[in-house]
């Protein structure tokens, strides 16, 4: 009875998350450009209802890397080289998270910031705009606490598209997305871009990943946080809370509690008084081209950017195959309709990595 309460009050609260965010959008006030200059010009809307032009390619139509960020493996040997240790495993298990795995070099992180700045660019918006499942150019809605948060963004750019295939991350991810270390198949389940500007970039409030994604199961979901600048505590690097993994509810994820997008602690009011105990912020401390992999229950957040440089990321959400749509509703803004029990297939949720690659 309390999880069947517990799922109701995390439904209501993903809908408004992923779909309504009209109301701290509609008190937006700007934007902040690369000097700290205050920029009155963008909305901050998550729904996404801009036309897409006849020219503008839509990367979700290809189910296939193009060979744009990274050349694909042509054998088992060279698919096996990305596979994690059993160590690396153990230890994802044991503490929630996996840290510091270096995935792209730095100029391939210079190739993906050239198309993330057209995101971030207050002036004009990029051509494919209409093809994002939602877009915040500030989630808080605070000009002091500004974070740009974006999803869809593999459907505009190449490699964006690319990103979302990566071997480094993909064949991991095949081997620690489901506790019983059976290794699944990996579907894309989103993307997501995460921008702090400088001196007034904004924080995002602890939270784990599954409470927004209950619409989605059962959970076999991963995340991999890549950054594409260093990461530190002063500039709202990304942090865990080791071991929370555990933290749930009857099965369920703790319920979402910072409504206002920059609650940092708000988490504190339903945690237990164990959880308060245990409540340790580690910092990830990734460098530019590092990724991080966390557990679809793992409490994580990142606090302001108070330096004098940006700090970007690119996040890329997994399902394991076979994960199924429990809502009739739509799942992510600007696709289809997946109906409720029906497989997360499709175009927007392609295979990204086999296990007969490997011969897993
Ligand atoms: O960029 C951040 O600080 C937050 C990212 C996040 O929530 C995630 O990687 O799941």
């Amino acid at each position: 009875m309390i999880g069947s309460v517990i799922l109701r009050r995390v439904r209501v609260h993903v809908q408004v998350a992923a779909f309504s965010m009209s109301s701290s959008a509609s008190e937006f006030k700007g934007y902040t450009d690369d000097k700290g200059a205050y920029v009155n010009r963008q909305a901050a809307t998550g729904l996404v209802t801009d036309p897409v032009p006849e020219d503008v390619k839509d990367w979700s139509t290809e189910s296939k890397p193009t060979g744009v960020l990274f050349k694909n493996p042509e054998s088992t040997e060279e698919w096996r080289r990305f596979r994690l240790t059993p160590s690396q495993i153990d230890q994802y298990w044991r503490d929630g998270y996996l840290s510091n795995i270096r995935v792209l070099s730095e100029e391939m992180c210079d190739k993906l910031l050239e198309d993330y700045k057209q995101f971030l660019d207050p002036d004009k918006k990029h051509p494919g705009h209409g093809l994002f499942y939602e877009f915040h150019s500030n989630q808080s809605g605070d000009p002091e606490n500004v974070l740009m948060h974006a999803l869809g963004h593999w459907r505009i750019t190449e490699r964006f598209h690319d990103l979302v295939f990566l071997p480094a991350i993909s064949v991991p991810a095949s081997q620690i997305i489901d506790p019983s270390r059976k290794e699944y198949n990996i579907r894309l389940w989103h993307d997501q871009l995460f921008a702090k500007p400088p001196r007034h970039g904004g924080v995002v409030a602890w939270h784990q990943d599954y409470s927004y994604w209950t619409r989605t199961v059962p959970m076999r979901h991963l995340t991999v946080h890549v950054a594409l600048d260093d990461q530190k505590p002063e500039n709202g690097g990304l942090h865990f809370i080791p071991k929370s993994h555990r933290w749930h509810r009857d099965g369920m994820p703790l319920p979402i509690t910072d409504d206002s997008f920059k609650d940092m602690e708000s988490i504190q009011r339903v945690l237990t008084e164990d959880e308060k105990a245990d409540f340790k912020p580690t910092p990830s401390n990734l460098k530019k081209g590092e990724a991080s992999f966390h557990h679809p229950l793992m409490v994580h957040g990142s606090y302001q950017n108070r330096t004098n440089k940006p700090r970007r990321a690119a996040v890329v959400n997994y399902i394991g195959d076979g994960v199924k749509s429990d809502t009739d509703t739509l799942i992510l803004g600007n696709t289809e309709t997946i109906k409720k029990g029906l497989p997360m297939t499709g175009r927007f949720y392609p295979l990204v990595y086999e296990t007969s690659f490997c011969e897993c």
